[in-house]
């Protein structure tokens, strides 16, 4: 009996240390343990054994099961080590891999231009100002001194949304409204979206944007308007830039003038940017008109006041050296990265 019980603890000995899963553990642990079990089909005939046998026997019984579980747990401790391991290895997280790239959008050329703008003349004093697009007809013409037939207020120019309301053709009916409520100084720019009805082309868009600024107070003189626009130029553009007044007409400033900075790629000398001119034209600007102070309730004969008007797309097309509006506006990610 002895020896039969060692015979059965060294086969399944064996025939665990070759298991390789919890399920081929349990095989093993129903082939000896189980109730048709090799050890409990032992167990079982002690029935058949004398009452002197069956104390010894059933001890070298109990303590050939006993091994035999002991077995049994400690392989399948093994197994699932090795289990463990093995998920450890298959799963595991490589901290060194790349990301997937996360794509960031970013500012608009035109916001990005606009926003260094802006950030020149709020340090130069200047408050900003905005209002409707859809204007009175008073607003962005009869109070800027453009009478009835002026060829600007033809349809050809304007889009008009009744007799007397059109989408705004330039900001101006802001700085209007600014000094019909506010007593001199004044110092504002007046940024946003404005309308022509221009066909589409590689320079011209029914849709466009603009800064204009206004300056009123007592004693303003052409010299303050050179000056201001000259270090607008050069905090734009870089210290290095050299600029010119050329004389021009708006019917809401006299005198009138047109700047124009020396080409930053040729300095002067004639190329493809500047056309071959030299120069690149960068706003219109003149003397507030004495009429236009007037309708506004502010005193020519007290008050003197400059403006100027700012094409935003021009100025970021020169600048990125961007050769048609369009890409402003159709949002293809291809170009806006560039920026
Ligand atoms: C320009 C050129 C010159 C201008 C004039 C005014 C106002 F309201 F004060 F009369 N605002 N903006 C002005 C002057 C605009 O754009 C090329």
């Amino acid at each position: 009996m002895k020896e039969q019980l060692a015979a059965i603890l060294a086969t399944a000995q064996k025939e665990l240390r070759e298991t390789q899963t919890a399920r081929d553990l349990d095989a093993v642990r129903v082939k000896y343990l189980g109730k048709k079990g090799e050890l409990t089909a032992i167990l079982k005939g002690m029935k058949d054994l004398s009452p002197e046998e069956r104390p010894a026997v059933g001890q070298m019984v109990n303590e050939t099961r006993a091994q035999l579980e002991a077995a049994l747990e400690a392989q399948g401790e093994h197994l699932a080590q090795l289990a463990l391991d093995e998920k450890l290895k298959t799963e595991a997280l490589d901290v060194t891999m790349p990301g997937e790239p996360v794509l960031l959008g970013h500012k608009h050329p035109l916001t990005l231009v606009l926003d260094e703008i802006k950030d020149i003349f709020i340090g130069l004093g200047f408050q900003i100002a905005e209002g409707p697009e859809v204007e009175l007809d008073y607003y962005n013409f009869e109070a800027l001194n453009i009478p009835k037939d002026h060829p600007a207020r033809d349809t050809q120019d304007t889009f008009y949304v009744s007799d007397n309301v059109v989408l705004r053709t330039q900001t101006s009916g802001i700085q209007i409204r600014v000094m019909e409520k506010t007593k001199p100084p004044i110092r504002m720019i007046a940024p946003g979206r404005v309308f022509r009805s221009d066909a589409v082309d590689a320079t011209h868009s029914p849709l466009f944007h603009q800064i204009e600024g206004l300056v009123v107070d007592k004693g303003i003189a052409m010299s303050d308007l050179k000056g201001i626009l000259e270090l607008f130029a050069k905090r734009l553009y870089g210290d290095d830039t050299v600029v010119r007044f050329r004389p021009h007409h708006f019917p809401f400033t006299e005198p009138s003038a047109e700047m124009d900075i020396q080409c930053y790629q040729c300095h002067g000398a004639g190329c493809r940017l500047c056309k071959g001119e030299g120069w690149i034209e960068i706003l219109g600007c003149g003397m507030v008109h004495p009429k236009v102070l007037e309708v506004c309730g502010i005193d020519p004969e007290v008050y003197s006041g400059y403006a100027f008007g700012i094409g935003l797309e021009r100025t970021v097309m020169g600048r990125f050296k961007i050769d048609d509006i369009r890409l402003f506006y159709e949002n293809d990610v291809r170009f806006l990265h560039q920026f």
